[in-house]
């Protein structure tokens, strides 16, 4: 805002003709603001991103666009399953590593793609099925989310999990086989491996409101009214020669659900309609106040998986092309975020006297989904009429069933009777308040009772 008065200072007295050398020297840093496309978007509070090859981080016309224009990257393929763990349970983070530290030296957050997805599985994986599949693919979760821990601003934790067509259902995968909770699932196992990322489910031809992207959102619904931990949706973007009409409409179909959405692998077929497109996507996504940013998928044409379709914003040469200053033009011209107010300095704070003895108390209950030699299971924690200051509780789990991953708690044990202690920010509890955790297990677990204590 004060950029923008400033700007229309300068352009006010410069037509007097009275623009003074301090002046100028006062505005110069605006120079860059409303040229580059990272500059532009993040005086919008968004950012503007690119799929990275980390194999052309060493070509000088690559890297220099890349470095002025765009203040978010993305691996295109090197922290996906077959690269990061090529055979099982060893894991090789060497492009995703170099990424990471390419984008902290120049100011760039990264997205994370993807822990899951039906392709791009090594090939150990490929040949796997069942509980061996389950537990691999939450393991591959937890340790690829572990090791980026703190370093990724959104994750794609699954990719493409929806079928195309009209049938609005999951696509058939060996994922997909193991279980309709494989989904939810990879969202715990991520959350709890690195709980500042925000995790997103993202997937293409969900460009309008059609049956798959219909699919999508009942799928985020449901999650949401669950709790289970999902915080964004990737629109990926892949463009032909028209986009719907609809599009922004659906993004803020998504965004009203309570998450936010973003623009994740953006491009466009080349023709007379490229640049109005590019420029259609932008302006629908700033009209969206819960969308967070866009990121084109590569930087040249040539750059590309699309190839001849010269989908990109940059000509191999690395110079802008008209979907570059139709981009910029809507970044410019859009709407910022709105800065979230200041929290009620009225509002009291919690009350810090012990509750009366007799009144702590809290009751948990657990619901559990089952596969073929594991389990997920959720549970439900209710406060009693004092509410808590911390909680813990206890299961014993049959014989042959233990515990491999826990979210939103601290196990102690695994086998028999474990305990599971709230963690930091769920202990404290309002009267009749609810909080959720969950385990994941190998073995079966029926029969579950548990018994609640707070504190
Ligand atoms: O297909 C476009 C994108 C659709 N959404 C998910 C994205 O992850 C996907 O990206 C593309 C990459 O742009 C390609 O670069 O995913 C492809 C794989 O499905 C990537 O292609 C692969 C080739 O298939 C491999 O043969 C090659 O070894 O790129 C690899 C690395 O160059």
């Amino acid at each position: 805002m004060r950029l923008k008065r400033a700007l229309r200072a300068t352009v006010t007295l410069a037509g007097a003709g009275v623009l003074t050398a301090a002046m100028m020297v006062s505005l110069a840093p605006a120079a860059s603001a409303g040229t580059t496309l990272r500059a532009s978007a993040a005086e919008k509070g968004r950012y503007f991103g690119a799929a990275v090859a980390t194999g052309k981080l060493s070509t000088s016309t690559y890297v220099n666009v890349l470095n002025r224009e765009f203040n978010s990257v993305v691996a295109e393929n090197e922290m996906k399953w077959d690269a990061t763990e090529p055979q099982q349970g060893r894991f090789s983070y060497t492009g995703g590593d170099r990424l990471v530290s390419h984008a902290q030296a120049n100011g760039m957050s990264v997205r994370g793609h993807a822990l899951l997805w039906h392709a791009q599985q090594p090939s150990w994986a490929q040949g796997m099925s069942g509980s061996a599949l389950r537990n691999a693919a939450i393991n591959h979760v937890t340790q690829v989310a572990t090791h980026f821990r703190g370093k990724i601003y959104a994750w794609d934790v699954v990719n493409e999990a929806f079928a195309d067509g009209g049938s609005g259902g999951r696509r058939d995968s060996n994922l997909q086989r193991t279980g309709n909770d494989w989904i939810e699932a990879a969202f715990r196992a991520a959350r709890a491996a690195d709980p500042g990322a925000k995790l997103c489910y993202n997937d293409y031809n969900t460009d309008g409101i059609n049956a798959k992207s219909t699919g999508i959102y009942n799928m985020v619904r449901d999650f949401k009214s669950r709790g289970v931990p999902i915080d964004c949706v990737g629109f990926q973007s892949h463009l032909g020669t028209t986009l719907a009409g609809d599009y922004q409409a659906n993004l803020q179909r998504f965004a009203d659900l309570g998450v936010d959405v973003q623009i994740t692998e953006l491009d466009v077929m080349t023709g007379g309609n490229q640049a109005n497109i590019y420029g259609a996507v932008t302006r629908a996504c700033l009209a969206v106040s819960r969308c967070t940013g866009i990121t084109v998928w590569g930087v040249r044409d040539c750059d590309s998986w699309r190839g001849s379709d010269n989908a990109l914003l940059f000509d191999c040469n690395g110079n802008k092309k008209s979907a570059f200053d139709a981009v910029l033009n809507a970044l410019n011209s859009g709407t910022p975020i709105p800065t979230t107010p200041p929290p009620n300095p009225t509002t009291p704070p919690p009350n810090p006297t012990t509750p009366p003895p007799g009144q702590v108390g809290c009751s948990a209950s657990v619901s559990v989904n089952s596969w073929t030699g594991g389990f997920v299971a959720t549970v439900k924690v209710t406060a009693g009429s004092a509410g808590t200051r911390g909680w813990n509780v206890n299961l014993t789990l049959p014989s042959g069933a233990s515990v491999t991953n826990t979210w939103s708690a601290t196990a102690s044990g695994s086998s028999g009777s474990v305990r599971f202690t709230n963690v930091s920010y769920n202990g404290q509890l309002a009267p009749g308040q609810v909080t959720e955790f969950g385990f994941q297990g190998n073995g079966s677990a029926t029969g579950l009772t548990p018994i609640c204590a707070a504190s």
